[in-house]
């Protein structure tokens, strides 16, 4: 470990960690195993981060499990037994808990602990850390591992507060079960929440109005129990499946290899052939059928068209299945995985509001006026997404050397280094963030990486005798053009997503994750890391 400042407190910790999802256990588990003295605060009452917020109906993990869960230790991950190809938010949750228990991580934990205060202090070279009930840590290295979507996003309508009936948003859904039976029920918004808790609450309730901002491309997951064959193929040598995985752009899926020819080099025939296999597949495989979906707009195209079309042989309406094709590019905005969400809108009961062409005015006391016409509601639901990547951070009040503001630092955008250090915030790591490649990944890969690559670091400082590790603004100015230069490449700068903060008024109109693949990121930090932490300045 490395050493501490003659002023840093004696009963400063080794590490902080803020967050107890998928990325603090792991944090807690490997920093602990090295004898670093390691304490983890988390808001909620649980850990499991995401998996204990988002429990709204249907709420399940877009990657399947198998591929979606731990590889850092073997036999957790031979005796984990998934049920579903895709698990449900309950089994997540299970799963987070299982690994806590298993690796005796409680006592380090403390849940119900919001931190609303994180200060360093330079003369004590250590971090200060006050939580929202007023209990105090200090701490020489700090791992923010609050997750890049736990900041949601509410937007302003006028007249949310005079809503007579229960408002609910998917990110922040009630514990004991909502009772949707003879229910008028709104939802406003059409990302992978929305997609995922509309076919649910369409059964149930008495009647569903969808308000529609952006049409989503939903892609069928197929879920189903678990292929025990599968399984035990995988499980023979989950090792070297995380291994191709992890040579993957997207760390994972590497049981299909695309089509040998770019999209744009294949007959029309051959390309409907590989899409359609695709879909009956299920899930992201669809955008990996080539290679060049993510690059050529011509080939994106043709998968965009695709998908349209099997919307339009989905939906009977054609007035309502024109509103729900989508005209962006496929996967410029994160793809969703659906469990009969196109079918839903053949229902008598469903209806979908296009708020391009009739706009939310305001929320009333009993419904949602848009367009001159008031939809009745007594339940609204907000599946409106978060304030990705930089709000979780910018809530806290995080400062870094001279009081330097996380937010005044990000106002012109989220400056950082391989997406895990921020010049001013010496010591400090963030986990699956702004710079980091977790967004386009199956983020447990990124998390794995990160942690293993910061735990590396603190080692690697502990041998030479640093007390301070921190980038400099020309390895942070430099990472950041590197990853616009990147996204310039790809179909990703064409539409409005929250990787570019475009779902937050007001936000910074940035390209925020690092488009380069994980083989790419991953190279990239170990390069820095070989150099002696290059671009990094040491104390
Ligand atoms: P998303 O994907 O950000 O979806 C939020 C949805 O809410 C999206 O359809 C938005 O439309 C819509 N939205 C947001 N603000 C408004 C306003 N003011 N009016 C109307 N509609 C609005 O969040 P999710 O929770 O569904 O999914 C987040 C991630 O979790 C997902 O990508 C997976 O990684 C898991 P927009 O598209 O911005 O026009």
């Amino acid at each position: 470990m490395p050493a501490p400042s003659a002023r840093t407190p004696a009963d400063a910790l080794d590490v902080l960690i803020v967050g107890a999802g998928f990325g603090g256990l792991y944090g807690l588990h490997k920093l602990r195993s090295l004898g670093l003295k390691v304490r983890v605060l988390e808001a909620a009452p649980s850990v499991g981060g995401t998996w204990y917020a988002n429990r709204y109906p249907g709420a399940r993990v877009d990657i399947q499990s198998l591929e979606y869960s731990y590889s850092f230790d073997e036999a957790l991950q031979q005796e984990w037994n998934w049920s579903e190809r895709y698990a449900a938010q309950p089994e997540l949750l299970r799963y987070a808990n299982h690994v806590a228990d298993r690796f005796d991580l409680r006592r380090d934990i403390e849940l119900d602990t919001r931190v609303e205060q994180m200060h360093f202090d330079e003369g004590a070279r250590c971090w200060h850390a006050r939580s929202a009930d007023g209990r105090a840590w200090s701490a020489r290295f700090v791992i923010m591992a609050i997750g890049p979507l736990s900041s949601p996003n509410t937007p302003a309508f006028e007249g949310l507060s005079s809503f007579e009936g229960r408002v609910l948003h998917s990110a922040a859904w009630p514990h004991e079960p909502v009772d949707f039976a003879g229910r008028d029920v709104a939802v406003i918004g059409t990302g992978s929440s929305a997609v995922q808790m509309i076919p649910i609450i369409a059964e149930q309730a008495r009647s569903l109005t969808v308000f529609q901002r952006t049409p989503a491309y939903a892609v069928p997951a197929h879920n189903g129990p678990t292929d025990r064959e599968r399984e035990r193929r995988i499980k023979a040598d989950y090792a070297g499946f995380r291994a191709r995985n992890r040579k993957m752009r997207s760390g994972f899926g590497s049981e299909l290899s695309p089509h040998p020819l770019p999209a744009m080099q294949v007959s029309d025939a051959v390309r409907d052939a590989v899409l359609e296999e695709r879909w009956a597949i299920g899930g992201f495989s669809l955008l990996g059928a080539f290679t060049d979906l993510f690059t050529d707009m011509r080939a994106n195209e043709f998968a965009c068209e695709f998908v349209r079309s099997k919307i339009r042989s989905i939906v009977q309406d054609t007035t309502v299945a024109a509103a729900l094709c989508p005209s962006h590019p496929i996967g410029c905005k994160r793809l969703c995985v659906d469990t009969g969400y196109y079918a839903t809108y053949n229902r008598a009961n469903v209806s979908l509001v296009d708020v391009n062409r009739a706009p939310i005015e305001r929320i009333t006391p009993h419904g949602v006026l848009a367009g001159g016409r008031e939809h009745a509601a007594d339940l609204l639901v907000l599946a409106t997404g978060f304030d990705a990547f930089t709000g979780p951070l910018t809530r806290i009040d995080l400062r870094g050397r001279g009081g330097l503001h996380i937010r005044d630092k990000w106002q012109p955008g989220p400056l950082n280094y391989l997406g895990l250090a921020v010049a001013g915030f010496p010591n400090l790591f963030n986990l699956v963030g702004a710079g980091s490649t977790s967004a386009f990944t199956s983020v447990i890969v990124s998390i794995e990486h990160h942690i293993d690559w910061i735990a590396d670091c603190m080692q690697w400082m502990q041998e030479r005798g640093h007390t301070t590790i921190e980038p400099t603004e020309e390895a942070e100015s430099h990472y950041v053009e590197l990853m616009h230069a990147i996204a310039q490449q790809t179909i990703f700068l064409s539409c409005n997503s929250w990787y570019l903060g475009a779902n937050i008024p007001g936000k910074p109109r940035l390209f925020m994750p690092m488009a380069g693949g994980f083989p790419m990121y991953a190279e990239r930090c170990a390069a820095v890391a070989r150099d002696g932490y290059s671009g990094f300045v040491l104390h």
